[in-house]
């Protein structure tokens, strides 16, 4: 059984809804939730791409399988075995995608109400309790599974066989906020994803952690690169450093972007849900997107520094803040860097949970705890890597003090 690899690959990608949803403890939603929209989608668009070929469900999903990348292959084997008859089994008995999944537990009635994404067919809708029963008792270990996870709750796609250890390798790379390759420490890596040099510049050097993107050049670079910008040595008609001969007075500066709003570039291609987009190239790249959390910041607005070479996929050019940076000054190269949810690993680090820097309401935006704490940390990079922004600590500030209290008298505003 092998023809519902394509059900893995879409579940996959409703794994990365749950993680990414779950790494900040949110709320599961109702009928199901995200479990419930992933299933849904997943059987609707097997219905569909057998519609579309009209060809055997089992042969549209060996054709499509054969588009993904080696590393989700296995997985996907896995849970075929698993969860395969069942699903030709529902989808056989044509009922809509909303009512497998509510049959397969993954949707529920939370208040009476149910939730559908298709529309209703007359077979199959509003199923009694006793016909999902005896379907499921065909399959007992389906149901062992369900029995298991509802020990702990609703059931979730990311506990089932073989989806697992897909969500399980998200998860990995979901909780990483540093590079995973950095062998000097310095925050700064030569590897592309897992936080890599689609996040912050490259480092040129990764056995030296004075050496990074946006450290200062030390002995004006005459023979190392120490601040990653491709420019070093000395000029040999005028005996100066390039450094200081083309950069010293150029008022170089970097780009550090925090604050999730801002910076992450989350969005999921339409082409991997639309039976009539799906081609071998629209999955070409998925574990390179993976792996950067389907976050894009190679991309974005703020760090964007690669052309889009995704056309099928993502939709438009490339422009960005570090771009134009770059090219206003070529010694700004490689400084730039998107370190967003840092602020929620800093966080967690300290003892707190994700959601306790959401605002309830929206769910999404941060709050005032986690606008501070992004004011500590962008505070904290600056002090590090750019001490020459914020000037010296004046030396007169306990004489200004001593003199001008707390120089209210000069100002309407206190604060
Ligand atoms: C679909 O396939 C069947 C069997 O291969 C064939 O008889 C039928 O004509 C096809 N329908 C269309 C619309 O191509
Ligand atoms: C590391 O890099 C700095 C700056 O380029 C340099 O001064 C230092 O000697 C280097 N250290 C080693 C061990 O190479
Ligand atoms: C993007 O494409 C343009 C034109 O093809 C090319 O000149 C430029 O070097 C590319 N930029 C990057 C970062 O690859
Ligand atoms: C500043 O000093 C004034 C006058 O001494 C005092 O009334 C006020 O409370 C002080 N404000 C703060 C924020 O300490
Ligand atoms: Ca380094
Ligand atoms: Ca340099």
């Amino acid at each position: 059984m092998t023809g519902v690899r394509l059900l893995a690959i879409i579940t996959t990608l409703s794994c990365v809804f749950l993680v990414s949803t779950s790494f900040l403890n949110l709320g599961r939603g109702i009928n199901g939730g995200t479990n419930c929209a992933g299933c849904t989608l997943v059987v609707g668009l097997l219905e569909q791409l057998a519609d579309v070929h009209n060809e055997t469900i089992v042969k549209a999903l060996e054709r499509v399988c054969l588009m993904l990348p080696a590393k989700l292959q296995t997985p996907c084997d896995v849970f075929s075995e698993f969860i395969g008859p069942i699903i030709l089994e529902l989808i056989t008995q044509d009922s809509s995608p909303d009512n497998a999944c509510r049959t397969l537990r993954f949707c529920n009635d939370d208040g009476g109400r149910q939730c559908v994404l298709f529309k209703r067919t007359q077979k199959g809708y509003s199923k009694p309790h006793s016909t999902i029963s005896k379907f499921l008792k065909k399959y007992p270990y389906f149901v062992s599974i369900l029995h298991e996870i509802s020990q702990t709750g609703d059931p979730k796609i990311c506990e089932l066989p073989g989806i697992k250890d897909i969500c399980l390798w998200l998860d990995d790379v979901f909780n990483r906020y540093d590079p995973a390759v950095d062998l000097d420490s310095d925050g700064f890596s030569i590897a592309e994803t897992l936080r890599g040099t689609s996040w912050r510049g490259r480092d040129c050097d990764d056995s030296n952690h004075s050496r990074h993107p946006g450290a200062r050049a030390i002995d004006s670079d005459t023979s190392y690169d120490s601040n990653c910008n491709g420019i070093y040595g000395k000029d040999p008609t005028t005996g100066k450093a390039y450094e200081d001969e083309f950069c010293g007075q150029s008022q170089p500066k970097g780009i550090a972007v925090l604050g999730d709003s801002v910076s992450a570039h989350f969005h999921l291609p339409e082409e991997w849900f639309d039976s009539q987009k799906l081609s071998e190239d629209v999955f070409k790249d998925i574990v390179f997107i993976l792996e950067n959390e389907i976050d894009w910041p190679e991309l974005s607005t703020a760090t964007g520094h690669v052309n889009n070479s995704w056309p099928n996929i993502v939709h438009g050019k490339m422009d960005s803040i570090y771009q134009r940076l770059y090219e206003r000054n070529r010694c700004n190269y490689g400084d730039y860097q998107n370190i967003a949810v840092n602020v929620f690993d800093i966080w967690k680090k300290q003892g707190g949970s994700g959601w306790q820097l959401i605002e309830p309401v929206d769910g999404f935006h941060t709050n005032q705890v986690a606008q501070a704490l992004t004011a500590q940390v962008l505070w904290d990079n600056m002090l590090k890597n750019h001490a020459d922004f914020l000037g010296p600590v004046n030396p007169f500030n306990d004489k200004i003090t001593q003199i001008f209290g707390n120089q209210t008298r000069l100002s309407s505003n206190y604060f």
